[in-house]
């Protein structure tokens, strides 16, 4: 062969082979569905022990999937704990650790413009990303998740929405009764809430499949239910009158919902045979809010037995949630894994399945772990860190359960042996300083990569915001 000519030929075979994407020829990278519950209580699933609430449909994608039993979320409440699913990234890396206010006009009030959230780095990489719901991460322009890395959005910004109606004659502070947006245009929706989110998914996955076979889609499902306020369709409240508790009843009946409408995602997912290579993580944000000594009649109606408490706190009820991935393809089926996982580790393990840019993510990816190529445990030290309402709290568990905190309403930093003692009924911190200290020494030491709180809670902003115009606007 001539020598110059085989040289050009070669480096012409390179440079087509540095420059097109090995996924490009067979892209054997799933799709992924994120779908997340709002306040749901730990124990209201059928896979994690619910006897007079019904998930036949979870409880399927659990059996033929993993379940997680011991998996946190980064915070006991709504914000800070979807912030830190988006990012991949600690909130309080940044600093988000409260519930930002509602405020269309506040380009501070939301999740960190500097923060690479995981769906633009699946964008990045040739996936198609949708968001069907509740966003909460900022409701300006510069947080809109249009312009945070999903090609497709239809939901609400705020943190919640009322299930039935929509009344722009009648504003509230958090927006729950503002118009849903479809990519930045106004929006409604027809009938209740949850049944509209599951809807809109089902179109959204045969939509994309029609429009493109070949293309990844990653979907993350936001159902706000069943995160108050309490309702649901009244045939569906009538279904579970065996619950006495009403709210329990109402609850139970969200739940309910919810769960036909994951039954109608799979289906859809079986008839554009997208199942088997779909891989599907459920989660809630966090524990389900209970009623406290200080709250009598706080909460929604949820259980997050065996566990101590619930939304809120840094005690088990508060942060470890119900939490399944199903992935027909590369998941055994009947699989339980029983080492501590974090919330985290979902932009981590679908960022490294995309084969997307993985830098600052700081969850692991979890499928070598579930398959068992990776025996030890993914995370020697988990934390939390309190912020709003709860700063100067923390919390740090290692992977064989030693839990030392400074919890939401305590006078003083206890101690918990999880595995004998999961209701964490007994402090030994009096029993066991060396352990204490060694732990809370971890906390320290991870606490120092951390930013300041950012921003107000949406109590605070609005009482602030409520006393500056107060004195602004004359009387006469
Ligand atoms: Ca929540």
């Amino acid at each position: 062969m001539d020598t110059p000519r085989f040289y050009y030929f070669y480096s012409l075979v390179l440079l087509v082979l540095v420059n097109v994407p090995s996924f490009a020829s067979e892209d054997e990278r799933p799709n992924i569905i994120l779908i997340m519950a709002d306040d749901m209580g730990y124990a209201d699933a059928g896979f994690t022990g619910s006897n007079d609430i019904n998930t036949p449909n979870l409880d399927a994608l659990a059996a033929n999937g993993v379940i997680f039993e011991q998996a946190y979320v980064t915070h006991p409440f709504c914000g800070p704990s979807r912030a830190g699913i988006m990012a991949g990234r600690h909130q309080a890396r940044f600093g988000f650790e409260s519930n930002p206010a509602f405020d269309r006009a506040n380009t501070v009030m939301g999740i960190d413009q500097k923060e690479k959230l995981f769906p633009a780095r699946l964008q990045d990489v040739g996936y198609k990303t949708a968001l069907i719901g509740k966003w909460h991460l900022g409701a300006s322009e510069v947080f809109h998740p249009n312009n945070r890395g999903f090609d497709y959005f239809y939901g609400f910004l705020g943190g919640g929405h009322d299930y039935f109606r929509i009344d722009m004659t009648e504003p509230v502070d958090e927006g729950y009764l503002d118009g849903l947006m479809r990519n930045g245009q106004p929006a409604g929706f027809d009938g209740y809430l949850t049944t509209a989110l599951s809807r809109d998914a089902v179109s959204f996955i045969k939509q994309h499949v029609n429009d493109s076979k070949a293309q990844p889609f990653f979907l993350f499902l936001s159902y706000n239910a069943p995160h108050g306020p309490l309702q649901a369709p009244a045939e569906d409240i009538q279904r579970h009158s065996h619950i006495e508790n009403n709210k329990r009843r109402v609850y139970a009946a969200m739940v309910d919902v919810m769960d036909r409408g994951i039954g109608e995602i799979v289906s859809t997912l079986k008839e554009t045979q997208q199942l088997e290579n779909t891989l599907v993580f459920f989660l809630s944000d966090n524990g389900g809010p209970i009623p406290t000594e200080r709250h009598p009649y706080a909460g929604n109606g949820s259980s997050n037995a065996p566990f101590k408490a619930g939304k809120g706190s840094f005690s088990e009820g508060g942060v470890r949630v119900p939490f399944i991935a199903h992935w027909p393809k590369k998941i055994a089926k009947n699989r339980r894994f029983s080492l501590p996982i974090s919330a985290l580790d979902i932009a981590a393990t679908s960022v490294g399945l995309a084969k997307g840019d993985s830098s600052q993510l700081e969850g692991v990816n979890l499928v070598p772990y579930i398959r068992g190529d990776n025996a030890s445990p993914p995370h020697k030290y988990l934390y939390w860190r309190g912020g709003a309402y709860v700063e100067g709290r923390w919390s740090v568990r290692d992977a064989y359960g030693n839990k030392h905190l400074f919890n939401v309403g305590s006078q003083a930093p206890t101690l918990y042996k999880l595995h004998d003692d999961i209701k964490e009924a007994h402090d030994i911190v009096g029993e066991e300083p060396d352990l204490a200290d060694a732990l809370h020494s971890h906390w320290l030491n991870w606490n120092e990569r951390n930013a300041p709180l950012k921003i107000h809670g949406y109590r605070e902003y609005h009482r602030l915001r409520n006393e500056f115009y107060k004195q602004a606007v004359p009387n006469k």
